[in-house]
């Protein structure tokens, strides 16, 4: 068995449907990962605990999704020296607004790695987790690019199905 090389850490189970997508590209990019719920504001003590045992645990890169006043991925970056994703996700009533600029706006000294808001970002932060693993796991970089050959069919069928909708 596989150790997990990457950990998920959502502030909350509502957070779950979306980064499904997350999940399912890093089981087709065949990447091991982990996946808690862990609330910056409801567990702080958990918070800090996962970000200071992450790297003990074999984790390599974190993934923290959170909406409204998303400080998961921050609280992260502050207790480990792994790489975070930030997924700020559109659960409030200010679609995620709020949720990318707590996320982004991380003081000097303590980064965390925006992605975009919602869906995409939590897809974004699968193949950007991949990536970084890849650096060091060629394994990971063959997947990465089998998966971008995949991307590059999918587009090319896309266009023909597209041209032969408008009879080009
Ligand atoms: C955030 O508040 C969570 O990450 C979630 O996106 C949002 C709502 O959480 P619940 O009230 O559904 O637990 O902390």
């Amino acid at each position: 068995v596989t150790s997990p090389r990457v950990g998920i850490a959502l502030g909350s189970e509502s957070d779950l449907p979306v980064m499904k997508g997350c999940v399912e590209l890093l089981r087709r990019l065949e990447v091991p990962f982990d996946l808690e719920v862990v609330s910056a504001h409801r567990t702080p003590e958990r918070a800090r605990e996962y970000a200071r045992t992450a790297a003990e645990r074999g984790l390599r890169v974190l993934i923290a999704a959170a909406g409204g006043a998303a400080h998961l991925a921050g609280v992260l970056a502050a207790g480990t020296d792994l790489p975070v994703i930030g997924v700020p996700l559109d659960s409030s009533p200010l679609s995620g607004v709020d949720a990318l600029y707590s996320t982004v706006q991380m003081p000097a000294g303590v980064p965390v790695a925006t992605v975009a808001v919602g869906e995409f970002g939590a897809k974004n932060a699968a193949v950007l987790a991949a990536r970084i693993l890849a650096l060091s796991d060629p394994a990971v970089g063959e997947r990465l690019r089998r998966f971008r050959r995949e991307m590059e069919e999918s587009v090319a069928k896309a266009n023909a199905r597209a041209r032969k909708e408008v009879g080009l």
